[in-house]
């Protein structure tokens, strides 16, 4: 099996996103570009094939893909998103995942966002967010039940997402902001607590064995490389100022080793992204 990550380069309309708990701050587009590039080369690195999509000048939000799709290994949930304005994007994300995964798709009045979406072994953790509401949820626990999984809704209070409060950082080790949720909803896992001063440091993207991490986040990541993760930097503080963070950055997910066109390989330019 290889591992392809799907992305899409920052819109040129970036500084028009959706800000729901941030105060909106001039965004540097050009910053925000190379940025993501630095974040899809780490990706490469870690032997992610790239399948990039072509930027979507009219849909500011469109670089955070995670939003639009879960994908898991039977198949690809294709979400409806609590922003109207962020619907546009689907069709494209949609259309890339096609020869990868058969597809189901959240219907009205079901809205769910992918960074809502915790998927930790057969656990699926959605969050109930002012982007996904219960018949969302409800809609994909109909889909994954029967394939094994088990789907538990988590009242998430004070982000955006699920997963701006927590992700797993390693198998059965969750890294979380107590503040924005109920750790008992965890309490399975091993948890790591981000730092006081880092409030959204919880967001952290697994690929293999590594941990892609945002490099301003020094003091939870010192408590991650205490915990012996392997963690990879890249900056992200641009991106963050349209409230993305490093698993909104793309969809991650395992196709047979012919499918990918060759470990760390990129489908669309052949050669691995500069910037
Ligand atoms: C939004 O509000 O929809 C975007 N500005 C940020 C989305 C970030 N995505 C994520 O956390 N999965």
């Amino acid at each position: 099996m290889a591992l392809m990550a799907l992305t899409r380069a920052p819109s040129v309309s970036l500084a028009r996103c959706e800000l729901t708990h941030l105060e909106r701050t001039p965004i540097d587009v050009a910053r925000a570009r190379a940025q993501h590039l630095a974040y899809e080369r780490c990706l490469a690195r870690l032997g992610c094939t790239l399948l990039r999509l072509p930027e979507e000048p009219d849909l500011p939000d469109a670089v955070f893909v995670e939003d639009a799709a879960v994908v898991l290994d039977e198949l690809a949930v294709i979400t409806r998103p609590g922003a109207p304005s962020r619907r546009a994007e689907l069709d494209a994300v949609a259309t890339a995942l096609a020869p990868h995964r058969t597809r189901f798709t959240i219907e009205a009045p079901g809205t769910l966002d992918g960074g809502d979406v915790l998927v930790a072994g057969r656990r699926v953790f959605a969050g109930l967010t002012a982007r996904t509401n219960a018949a969302g949820v409800d809609q994909l626990r109909l889909a994954l039940g029967p394939l094994g999984y088990d789907v538990v809704a988590v009242r998430v209070d004070g982000c955006l997402h699920l997963k701006t409060a927590v992700t797993e950082v390693a198998p059965g080790v969750v890294l979380l902001n107590p503040a924005w949720i109920d750790c008992s909803a965890f309490a399975a896992f091993e948890q790591i607590e981000v730092h006081p001063e880092e409030p959204f440091a919880a967001n952290a993207l697994r690929v293999g064995p590594a941990l892609v991490y945002p490099a301003a986040h020094e003091r939870t990541r010192a408590r991650l490389e205490a915990r012996g993760l392997d963690v990879r930097l890249v900056p992200a503080d641009e991106l963050a100022k349209a409230e993305g963070g490093v698993t909104c950055c793309s969809l991650i997910f395992e196709v047979p080793a012919k499918a990918s066109g060759g470990a760390g390989r990129d489908r669309r330019r052949r050669t691995a992204p500069r910037g």
